[in-house]
């Protein structure tokens, strides 16, 4: 037998070993398919990139860590839609993560594509953690699937209300939102509070997600005396709003609600972002114990600084990976009582639900730009 017919059955049985080895392995492993959804494309982008990497590093370290559901290896994947921060196309999003077969989903963004599209979480039995989206409605609906690591404009927006009139001690209060679910939204949630605490608004207007002129509504609030306004939108359009009020001599205090602090709003309003206050949820990340780490993890792994709410997308993750390794299945009617029992220690703080999927003990801190930045002036937990 020459030396060539000697190593052919050798080689022959280690391609054999190779080719079926890895196989073998990967058919023990639970392939875990955690779904996400938020805007990947157009005006709100910046906050689904963010977010959707805070779901990434979650899912990277979990991998790292080799964890078990059971007596299974789990390998967790992402798979992402883009819902455009459009009803309709969330819906459709919904749809096709449901359709994919994600265990769980990790979204949206918006509260308009929030809302609807966790009735089909809801109709497919598939919990759903919302990282940004902060319409009360959204677990105000009885739903056994929708549950929310962040919390609600009711505290919020509430909270801006309150100390509109108790600390600024605003008597003229004026209003405007974006007319969407969550711009109207959280200005109903500040005009309730106001009104609560005994102060007067004297002007609500209101304009649309794309507008890009507030002159009508400022003049109006000029006219009004206003001497305090609450912006219910997100941050590019509070940015021109508070240009605007600037050039045309509306000295008020502006007050944004979530979705304003951010770099964004700094860069887009420049001189103008001076002195402008905003609610956002949650407590510092800088004076949170994982804080610190976090952001030098994210930086690392993306490349870029933090914009908004990519800590709570991060946390979202992480609670759906603990309630399945938890109740060792990523079958929802299994780990979902897990789920709505869970007491997790996440980067943004405490994590429990209370019996309608709301986040338990949420906070909420209050900003101002200051020389450029953004500083906490002080952090309120529930309303
Ligand atoms: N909560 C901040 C902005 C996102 C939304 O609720 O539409």
């Amino acid at each position: 037998m020459s030396l060539r017919n000697t190593l052919k059955p050798l080689a022959m049985l280690a391609g054999a070993l190779f080719a079926v080895a890895p196989l073998a392995s990967f058919a023990d492993d639970l392939v875990v398919k955690i779904g996400f959804a938020a805007p990947l494309t157009g005006a709100n982008a910046g906050y689904g990139k963010d977010l959707e990497n805070g779901v990434r590093l979650a899912i990277t370290e979990a991998n790292a860590q080799k964890i078990k559901i059971g007596d299974k290896l789990a390998r967790f994947e992402i798979v992402s839609q883009d819902d455009q921060a459009d009803p309709r196309v969330g819906v459709q999003a919904a749809q096709k993560l449901v359709d994919s077969g994600v265990a769980v989903v990790v979204g949206h963004f918006n509260s308009g594509t929030t809302i609807p599209a966790s009735q089909v979480y809801e109709q497919a039995g598939i919990p759903v953690l919302d990282p940004a989206a902060t319409n009360p409605i959204i677990t105000g609906r009885g739903f056994a699937n929708a549950f929310m690591v962040i919390s609600t404009d009711a505290q919020n927006a509430g909270n801006a209300g309150a100390y509109a009139v108790d600390v600024t001690k605003a008597k003229r209060i004026a209003i405007i939102d974006d007319r969407t679910a969550f711009g109207q939204g959280e200005a109903d949630e500040f005009e309730k509070a106001v009104k609560a605490h005994g102060g007067a608004i004297v002007a609500r207007e209101y304009t649309d997600n794309h507008a890009v002129d507030f002159s009508t509504q400022i003049t109006k609030f000029k006219g009004a005396n206003a001497d305090l306004v609450f912006f219910g939108g997100l941050d590019s359009q509070a940015a021109g709003f508070a240009r605007r009020m600037k050039q045309l001599g509306l000295n008020a205090q502006l007050v944004g609600g979530g979705g304003v602090m951010d770099d964004d709003f700094i860069k887009l309003a420049g001189d103008s972002a001076d002195g402008v206050m905003a609610w956002e949820y949650g407590r510092p990340l800088s004076q949170l114990p994982g804080g610190k780490d976090f952001s030098a993890k994210f930086k690392k792994q993306f490349g870029a600084d933090i914009l908004s709410y990519a800590p709570f997308g991060y946390d979202g993750a992480w609670v759906a990976i603990k309630a399945m390794q938890q109740a060792k299945s990523d079958s929802p009617n299994v780990y979902r009582p897990v789920l709505k029992a869970i007491d997790y220690d996440g980067v943004t703080g405490k994590i429990s639900f209370d019996n309608t999927g709301a986040l338990k003990s949420g906070a909420s801190t209050l900003y101002q730009v200051k020389n450029g930045k953004w500083v906490p002036i002080v952090t309120k937990s529930g309303v």
